[in-house]
């Protein structure tokens, strides 16, 4: 077992950096924070990093590197990284504050799209006195892709507002209050009762494109989309073409192809799509500072990591 101090190098994080800095400062001072660019004597010394979007040319060169922490539930900035060393593990963020701000903004959502509070709006600006039906929440079925950590989560707390849940995952699955369909076998038949579908999936090869004008077509005609899970799952200018058609009523969207969304981007003028900057949840970092000292703890005591990233599936 190493005993010397362990040290974390911020990798890709940005201007963020000093916000996490500060949070190991308060609550893990045990642990010595490296965020500039390591020097040699670092880069040979350097046993754990905390990453978002690293450079591989750094991440690639840190031959002591024992565990790499992902700063988000989604790994995939930093598999990207075709030659990132496979022996060393790399971990998903599992974080309270990371999935309550996930809960908030689908529950959010999906009352947004459910009482069409997109018509609302647009009627208030037209100084509109705008009676609206909407159906009670049973007799409308939201439909949830993913169901792991965030998206068990988000149907657990959406059964509380007595919709018809359904839920989609990549393996078989039995949850009270939830219709559960797996694999691509399942998903026509998951898609075809979704009045709401909110996307929770991590981006792999295979859910890559996956929201795409054969999915739209799955769903009963004017149904909502809500993507919180990856910009390149989308394909937007299916999108944009459903949305026009009226197969798609209306959308939600955190993530984008291209982020920030490019200023002339035509999802700006797209009316019944709410945007908002990939600020759907963000980890709380003196919550995940105090996870990830645990787990180094744990590390350098022989125990196992948690939630370990599985490099062939991709999540
Ligand atoms: P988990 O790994 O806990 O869950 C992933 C879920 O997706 C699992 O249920 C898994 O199925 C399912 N899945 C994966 N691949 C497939 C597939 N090919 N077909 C069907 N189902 C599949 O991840 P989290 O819940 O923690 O996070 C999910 C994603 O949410 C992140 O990867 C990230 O992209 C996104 N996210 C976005 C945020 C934002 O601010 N917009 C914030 C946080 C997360 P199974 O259960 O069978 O393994
Ligand atoms: C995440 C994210 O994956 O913030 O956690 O998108």
């Amino acid at each position: 077992m190493p005993n010397n101090r362990a040290q974390l190098y911020l990798a890709g994080i940005g201007d963020r950096a000093a916000i996490w800095r500060q949070a190991f400062n308060d609550v893990a001072p045990e642990i010595d924070i490296i965020d500039h660019t390591p020097t040699a004597a670092e880069q040979a010394t350097i046993e754990y990093t905390l990453a978002w979007r690293p450079d591989p040319d750094v991440l690639n060169n840190l031959p002591a590197l024992r565990a790499i922490f992902g700063l988000g539930a989604g790994v995939d900035g930093i598999l990207a990284n075709r030659s990132l060393p496979t022996k060393v593990p790399l971990i998903r963020m599992v974080e309270p504050g990371l999935t309550q701000g996930m809960v908030e903004y689908c529950i959010w959502q999906t009352l947004y799209h459910h009482r069409r509070f997109w018509e609302t709006e647009a009627a208030q600006l037209q100084h509109q006195w705008l009676d609206q039906y909407y159906p009670a929440p049973w007799d409308r079925c939201v439909g949830i892709m993913g169901l792991g950590e965030i998206g068990h989560a988000v149907a657990a707390q959406l059964t509380a507002f007595k919709f018809k849940l359904r839920g989609w995952s990549r393996s078989e699955k039995q949850i009270a209050g939830i219709d559960c369909f797996a694999g691509q076998a399942g998903l026509p038949d998951f898609l075809s009762g979704c009045d709401i579908l909110i996307c929770l999936l991590p981006l792999t090869a295979e859910t890559r494109g996956l929201l795409n004008a054969d999915l739209f077509a799955l769903l009963p005609r004017g149904a909502a989309l809500i993507n919180a899970g990856r910009g390149a799952q989308l394909n937007e200018a299916d999108l944009l073409a459903a949305m026009q058609s009226g197969q798609i009523g209306s959308a939600s969207l955190d993530v984008f192809q291209t982020e920030p969304l490019p200023a002339d981007h035509p999802f700006w003028r797209q009316p019944r799509l709410f945007i908002t900057p990939h600020n759907a949840s963000l980890t709380d970092p003196q919550s995940a500072a105090r996870l990830i000292a645990q787990q180094i703890q744990n590390d350098r005591a022989g125990q196992p990591l948690m939630h370990i990233v599985d490099r062939s599936r991709g999540y």
